[in-house]
């Protein structure tokens, strides 16, 4: 049984909070490697919200050292937070495109504030090499998008996990980590501490992606009104997707990704999905942005039989 859906496309050319620029190009990279047709062809709606209203970094200089361009990051998240809210207030279904993956911390606050005022919650599945749970007592570089699921389990500066009517936007039990391969000691802590599941690729290679992600959906799905999917690119292996800000060899594989894509359709509890991290000045003539377009696709349902 296939179920259609209204595809709202909101871009976020957010670029200021990573090191490297040319995220920003991202969402309409993704559009040109034809987005809208690939959804359209599986029968759902394609609505395209244009783009979010982002700050460029040439025009403002970061405050604070441990958490750059705070200010202009938190007011396009809550931008973006109302955007999303509105999308599933209308029925329709959130893709996300970025931009850095700091704007998740707008996207799930949006998710998390709709299902709050309905007295539901929802799970979380963060796909990334990273475990972008620093906050600014943690972080070395300063970057915000390596500081957004701490934000959305409530930990950092209150202009970034107060977004959400719901406080934490997710709770620690109903969030999980896949792919990871590079952590930050204070990261280490915190997963640690806060018993955060995360199968980093160790586990991958050891269980496979298939049980890997079994138990991640129950993780996100228990309890919850539906879970969303955060996907940063960079957690896929450098040659699968060579346009992201920070890859790290050893990644999971094109038809790994697949997999965690097409199981988190066939639940039939995917309220949102967020691609992010696409860097077209980094990459080989559009190829990130096409793959991503192909994994767009298995989680909006598209099957081989
Ligand atoms: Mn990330």
């Amino acid at each position: 049984m296939k179920e259609n859906k209204r595809v709202a496309f909101i871009g976020v050319p957010m670029d200021l909070g990573g090191g490297r620029r040319g995220v920003d190009m991202g969402p309409n990279a993704v559009r040109i490697a034809g987005v809208k047709l690939a959804v359209e062809r599986l029968g759902h709606e394609f609505d395209d919200w244009g783009n979010i209203e982002v700050h460029a970094p040439e025009r403002r200089q970061p405050v604070d050292p441990q958490a750059r361009f705070l200010d202009e990051i938190a007011e396009a998240c809550a931008r973006l937070a109302g955007d999303v809210e509105q999308c599933l207030s209308d029925g329709q279904f959130p893709l996300v495109v970025g931009g850095d993956h700091s704007i998740a911390i707008g996207t799930v606050a949006g998710i998390a504030s709709h299902y709050h005022q309905k007295q539901e919650k929802v799970g979380l599945i963060w796909f990334d090499a990273h475990g972008d749970v620093n906050t600014p007592e943690t972080t070395q570089s300063g970057n915000i998008h390596g500081m957004p699921l701490a934000a959305l389990l409530g930990h950092g500066p209150g202009a970034l996990t107060r977004i959400s009517r719901r406080f934490p936007a997710v709770d620690v039990e109903n969030a999980v980590l896949i792919g990871v391969r590079s952590l930050d000691p204070g990261e280490k802590a915190f997963i640690r501490e806060m018993g955060l599941r995360c199968f980093t690729m160790k586990e991958v290679d050891q269980f496979g992606i298939h049980r890997v992600m079994k138990e991640a959906l129950e993780i996100a799905g228990r309890g919850t009104a539906g879970f969303h999917l955060s996907f940063d690119l960079d957690g896929t292996d450098p040659e699968v997707a060579p346009g992201v800000g920070t890859p790290v060899p050893g990644g999971i594989s094109y038809r790994e990704a697949h997999t965690v894509l097409e199981l988190a359709a066939e639940t039939g509890r995917l309220v949102g999905l967020e691609m992010t991290e696409i860097n077209p000045i980094l990459d080989e003539r559009n190829r990130t942005a096409r793959v991503t377009v192909e994994f767009i696709e298995s989680g909006l349902g598209r099957r081989t039989l």
